[in-house]
Parts: structure tokens; sequence; C-alpha cells
């Protein structure tokens, strides 16, 4: 395939990820049918108010997707390697910002990256704000090695109402950027749902890829539907086509 629009090949591309892209690695989804809102109250396990009321319980959850990342044999799949390949050979900018909280794309490769809803294998203390690795369980009796206050190790996430993370590189990349590619996501957290709309103010080609339509699907130019194993690297090829560049 070829887009109707050519690209320029030092377009800036601007990637958003979201769970569907780690999903045929093995990680649960949150709102499609067996994934993790239809076991857990978002409001029991994702907010800073559920942290001060049962912190225990928040730590059982995000210690069992830490233990699951960690020794459950999850490993980057095709759609990770592809977008770390393309930073590689593109000519210009390539940015992947990430709502997800593992750390797939940075195995794969990426280096232009970031995680606007935190990382699963980091801790942050809720009293001095010190954040360090984190590949183990974390509980409540625990003491922070900097402020000395215990209770307060938290994982070092966005919950809902919290600031999400890395506005000031995100909202310049949306700016420059060319092109503007949504994979995996719902499209209903927001503020990353809004990205596809500010891109697209500023002139930038938006392309979606997900399993299905997903909630602002009628907001892209063009969709790529199906797995993202498959999906991911047809989209590839059709923006290296539409630059006047050899496939990847
Ligand atoms: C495949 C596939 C395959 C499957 N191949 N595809 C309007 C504006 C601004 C804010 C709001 C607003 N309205 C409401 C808000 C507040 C709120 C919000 O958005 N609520 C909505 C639910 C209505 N947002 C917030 O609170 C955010 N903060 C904020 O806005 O702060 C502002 C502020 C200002 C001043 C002071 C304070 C604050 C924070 C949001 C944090 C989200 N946190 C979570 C948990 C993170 C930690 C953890 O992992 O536990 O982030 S919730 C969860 O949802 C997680 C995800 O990153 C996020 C998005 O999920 P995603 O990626 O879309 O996953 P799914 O499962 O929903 O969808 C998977 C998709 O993949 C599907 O489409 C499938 O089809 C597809 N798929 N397999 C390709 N193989």
């Amino acid at each position: 395939m070829v887009f109707a629009h050519k690209i320029a090949p030092d377009s800036g591309i601007f990637i958003l990820t979201g769970a569907g892209i780690s999903a045929e690695s093995g990680v649960s989804t949150f709102r499609d049918k067996d994934g993790i809102w239809s076991k857990y109250d978002i409001e029991d396990v994702a907010t800073p108010e559920a942290f001060a009321r049962q912190p225990e319980i928040v730590h059982e959850f995000y210690n069992m997707r830490r233990h699951a990342l960690v020794h459950d044999g999850i490993m980057p799949n095709k759609g990770h390697e592809a977008l770390a390949l393309l930073e590689k050979k593109w000519p210009g900018e390539v940015l992947v910002v990430t709502q997800n909280v593992d750390d797939l794309h940075e195995r794969a490769g990426s280096q232009n990256m970031l995680h606007m809803h935190g990382e699963l294998l980091k801790s942050r203390c809720h009293h001095c704000g010190d954040v360090k690795p984190c590949s183990t369980d974390l509980d409540v009796s625990m003491v922070c090695a900097v402020c000395g206050e215990s209770g307060g190790l938290r994982p070092d996430v966005v919950w809902f109402g919290e600031m999400p993370m890395g506005d000031q590189v995100i909202y310049p990349a949306l700016a420059r950027a060319g092109v503007f590619i949504s994979i995996g996501t719902s499209g209903h957290v927001y503020p990353a749902a809004g990205f596809v709309l500010e891109a697209a103010q500023r002139g930038a080609l938006t392309i979606e890829c997900n399993l299905e339509r997903s909630a602002n699907a009628d907001m892209f130019d063009y969709g790529f539907y199906g797995a993202g194993t498959a999906e991911i690297p047809k989209l590839l090829e059709a923006i290296f086509l539409s630059a006047g560049l050899s496939p990847l």
C-alpha cells in the first residue's frame, strides 16, 4: 500500500502505543473482554485514593504484574521490534510514547521513547519522590533509603487523577510531527486519546493500527486493522514507500 499523501523523508514520526502492542507478548490489556478491568475495579487498585485506603491490595495487584513481567518469559514481539528498526532506519525523528508500564519497547531496542504512564520496574517514594529500579515485590513495611520514611514506596506508575509524565517532550513533538501513529490503544484514556486531534490540527498524517476500530477511529486518515505483529510491519512499509524509500 502507498498512502495518497506523500510523506517527506525527513518528517518526524510520533508513535503512541497502548496495551494492544504488548498483548501478543502475553501482557494483559485493560478494557478487552478478558482484560484487567474485567477482574479488578479501577477504584480499588489504580487511584491515589486506593493506595491511601488499602495499600496492601494495590501492592498485591502490581506485585503480581511485576512478577509476571520479570519471571513469565514475556518478550518483545515483532511489533516492538519493527518500531525499534524504524527508529534506526528512518531519516527523520522517531519518538515512541507508550502508555504501557512494561519494558518491551526498550528491550526491543527503541531508544527515543518515554513512558507517559510510568514504569512497573521502578518504585517511587510518595514522601520524597525518589525513584529507583525495582524488579521485586513492594510492601507497606518498606523504608525509603533516601528519606527514611516507611509505607510510602509505591510503583512509579500514573494512576487515574494523576498527571501523566513527559508532557514537556510530548506536546512539542506532537506539534512538529509529520506523521502520527496510534497503535493498540482503546482511545478511552485522556490525555493520550486527544493526541490524534492535536497532531491532526498541526497537519500531521494520522494512522491507527489496532485489532479493531478504536473509540476515536474516525479521527484518523488511515487504519490498519488486525493483530499488531502483522499490521505494524505493513504500515511501516507503506510509510517508507510513500516517502520514496526502500521498505525496511
Ligand atoms: C490490539 C491487540 C493486538 C488488543 N494488536 N491491537 C479528559 C481530558 C483529560 C483527562 C480526562 C478527561 N476525561 C477524563 C479524564 C481523566 C482520566 C481519564 O481519561 N478517564 C477516562 C477513563 C474517561 N485520565 C486521567 O486521570 C489521567 N490523568 C490526567 O488526565 O491528569 C490530568 C490532571 C491535571 C491536573 C492535575 C492532575 C491531573 C491519568 C490516566 C492514567 C491511566 N492509568 C492506567 C494505569 C497505569 C498503570 C497500570 O498499568 O496499572 O494506564 S489505566 C490503563 O489505561 C493504563 C493504560 O495505559 C491506559 C490505556 O489503556 P489502553 O492502552 O488503551 O488499553 P486497553 O486495554 O483499553 O485497549 C487495548 C487496545 O488494544 C484495544 O483497542 C484493543 O482492540 C487493542 N488490541 N490486542 C493490536 N494484538
